[in-house]
């Protein structure tokens, strides 16, 4: 089980997506999901209203998909360096 998840990771980050940005970049505390809390680590300047548009089924949890669609809709941009 554990494997698998690693197998996955190392898959999802040399396969080298048009957005780099991944929920395990931002996630801290390792569930796979991003609160408002840790978007806002990476994102100062990141507003409620804004972190609740790309929780796009409000469950105020920020997954994979609901990630990769914000970036590719330009809703957030990859944080600097
Ligand atoms: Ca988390
Ligand atoms: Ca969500």
């Amino acid at each position: 089980m554990r494997r698998t998840a690693v197998g996955t990771m190392i898959a999802a980050l040399t396969a080298a997506p048009a957005f780099a940005l991944t929920v395990s970049d931002v996630d801290t505390d390792g569930d796979s999901l991003v609160s408002f809390a840790e978007m806002a680590i990476a994102y100062p300047d990141l507003t409620e209203e804004a972190f609740a548009g790309v929780d796009t089924n409000a469950d105020s949890l920020v997954d994979e998909a609901e990630l990769s669609a914000a970036l590719e809709a330009g809703l957030i941009e990859e944080p600097a360096e």
